[in-house]
């Protein structure tokens, strides 16, 4: 699969994403090619979005939002299913009876989709993905604008082995969405770079990327371990790391201290909490994807070449590092 990796820089994403779908600008918008009844000019483009989740999830609408606006020639119909694939997969096949030009999805679960993918494709109207990916052929959708979860894994599982990996350390991690490409592929990168250290996993539960889902989970976790037979927390997410502090004060505790927390997304509470010293270290998931989406989406609409998979990378941070931005970041 080719794969084109963005720098992160969030001003140069935006020249980046012209550039990548080697967009002029919208001059070279498609007119109206998926059987929409929109004007010549005006794309109409039903999103379906995960729903509300967290913080991440905030950023990522507003960042579509912004991208996929009137003034860039976009007319969005905007769904979100409220975390629910089987209300996410009818938003899709609403998009597809409306007849809009094209379709975008940030997809729940990587599973379930090779259906409505399918009966987009035979209505002749292209699907980008943005943020997750699924586990249907690709074939069946045009591009994935998304970040490399396993990398992002990876990434917090190096520094946890370096900071952690020589003493006898027990790890409880904070899954995300039981089935979404970012909560299958952050384990993996993480298992895969603490083999053969002494962090041990002891016990591994979905907390559903919420807040509360995280507290409800380390609650749980708390109550079984106590406070000293946990030494980590692996949250796939920073809400539900932010939900984990809470269980751990409410037990006495002092996260960041008695008991570590490593962290993915680097949304503004989670870096608020890092430089706190509640979270030690934070892998930036960068939810700004929507310039990119909407570049792709009129490059396709055109006609031309895209590539299949676009990664924008990621930073890490630990407290000095995010003290040192926090006042510059986008989200
Ligand atoms: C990752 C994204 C995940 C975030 C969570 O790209 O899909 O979903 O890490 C969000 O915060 O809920
Ligand atoms: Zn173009």
């Amino acid at each position: 699969m080719n794969k084109k990796t963005l720098l992160a820089g969030f001003a140069v994403l935006g020249a980046i994403a012209l550039t990548a779908t080697g967009c002029a600008g919208s001059t070279d918008a498609g007119g109206d090619s998926g059987g929409g009844d929109s004007g010549s000019d005006t794309i109409t483009v039903g999103f379906a979005q995960t729903g509300s989740e967290s913080g991440w999830r905030s950023a990522n609408t507003a960042s579509m939002k912004e991208a996929f606006s009137a003034e860039n020639g976009f007319d969005l119909i905007f769904n979100a299913a409220d975390n629910d694939p089987a209300a996410q997969i009818a938003a899709v096949r609403d998009f597809i009876n409306q007849g809009v030009d094209a379709i975008v999805i940030a997809p729940i679960v990587s599973d379930g989709w090779d259906d409505v993918l399918q009966e987009a494709k035979d209505a002749g109207i292209p699907v980008v993905l943005e943020d997750r990916t699924v586990s249907a052929p690709d074939d069946l959708y045009a591009s994935w604008v998304g970040l490399d979860f396993r990398n992002e894994g990876v990434m917090a599982g190096e520094w946890a082995a370096e900071n952690f990996g020589d003493t006898e350390t027990n790890m409880v991690v904070l899954e995300g969405t039981t089935g979404s490409a970012p909560a299958n592929d952050r384990a993996e990168g993480f298992d895969e770079a603490v083999e053969g250290t002494s962090i041990k996993k002891i016990d591994s539960q979905t907390g559903d990327f919420t807040r509360d889902g995280g507290k409800t989970v380390m609650e749980g976790f708390l109550q079984k371990y106590g406070v000293d037979g946990i030494d980590l927390v692996y949250a796939h997410n920073d809400d539900m790391a932010l939900g984990a502090i809470e269980a751990i004060e409410a037990a006495g505790a002092k996260p960041g201290e008695d008991i570590k927390i490593i962290s993915i997304d680097a949304v503004k509470d989670g870096m608020l909490a890092l430089i706190d010293n509640k979270i030690n270290f934070i892998v930036e998931c960068n939810p700004l994807l929507g310039e990119l989406a909407a570049g792709i989406v009129k490059d396709v609409l055109a006609g031309e070449t895209v590539e299949k998979t676009y990664f924008v990378t990621d930073l890490s941070f630990t407290p000095e590092e995010a003290a040192k931005v926090i006042d510059e970041r986008l989200y």
